[in-house]
């Protein structure tokens, strides 16, 4: 196999996906935690120009990360790595289901959570008026698997790639926001987690985590002290 680095942050969501999906392929690879704070001025030019984590090495010379080599491949982009690692060892995992009609709907999912829960999270962490919007997400998310027929995971028995893209977001969603670790300060996200938590109609949801939390690749790559440190040194800027 040739030689894989991830470029990575605990307390991102976004790179949590590929340290997920490189768990349940069972991938041999470097990780590389790169301090979202005070990022290494090599980052930018010799692996992702556009400074962000994840970013994936792949192939070239068996060299330490901080000497990314020209010659090995840099792909960055959680949902395209998301892709990619199934795809380099295939059989390897259920993350890409084998019927194109479930995987269009495992993109289905991931495209609707993006575009409602994520957007949801970050306005709520900055300190704007997420509550309601996040809500709302989260009943697409059970609507969505409703569709289903509620299957174990998001769209199929398996766990597929839908499940790895959104757990990520699902975990901070729950840590930070019920310490209140966002921009705004004050109480917003612990009411808003607290109400959650009791609300009946959500009740699917927290479920559909429930199980998510349980699965090995999340667990192996969950560092919830990790993510507050960081969101700390984040909000002290
Ligand atoms: N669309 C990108 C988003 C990646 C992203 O925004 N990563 C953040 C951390 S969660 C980042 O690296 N930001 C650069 C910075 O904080 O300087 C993806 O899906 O991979």
């Amino acid at each position: 196999m040739a030689q894989l680095t991830l470029y990575t942050a605990k307390v991102c969501p976004f790179a949590h996906r590929t340290e997920i999906a490189l768990a349940e392929v069972g991938a041999d690879f470097k990780r590389y935690e790169i301090d979202l704070a005070n990022k290494p001025e090599w980052y930018a030019s010799r692996v992702n120009p556009a400074s962000k984590v994840p970013a994936l090495a792949y192939g070239g010379p068996d060299v330490p990360p901080e000497e990314a080599s020209p010659e090995s491949t840099k792909i960055p982009e959680s949902l395209v790595l998301l892709q990619l690692i199934p795809e380099l060892f295939p059989d390897a995992s259920t993350l890409i289901p084998k019927d194109p009609i479930v995987l269009a709907k495992a993109r289905l999912f991931i495209e609707s959570f993006s575009s409602t829960f994520v957007p949801a999270y970050a306005a709520l962490f900055s300190g704007q008026e997420g509550a309601e919007k996040l809500k709302a997400a989260m009943k697409t998310v059970i609507q969505a698997r409703q569709q289903e027929g509620n299957r174990k995971y998001a769209v199929s028995d398996e766990f597929t790639i839908a499940d790895a893209a959104v757990v990520p977001f699902i975990a901070r969603a729950e840590l930070l926001f019920s310490k209140d670790l966002t921009k705004a300060g004050g109480s917003r996200g612990s009411e808003f987690i607290a109400e959650a938590k009791v609300d009946a109609s959500l009740k699917p949801f927290w479920d559909y985590y429930a199980l998510l939390k349980e699965r090995e690749s999340f667990k192996s790559t969950w560092s919830p002290d990790a993510v507050v440190v960081a969101i700390k040194k984040i909000l002290e800027k």
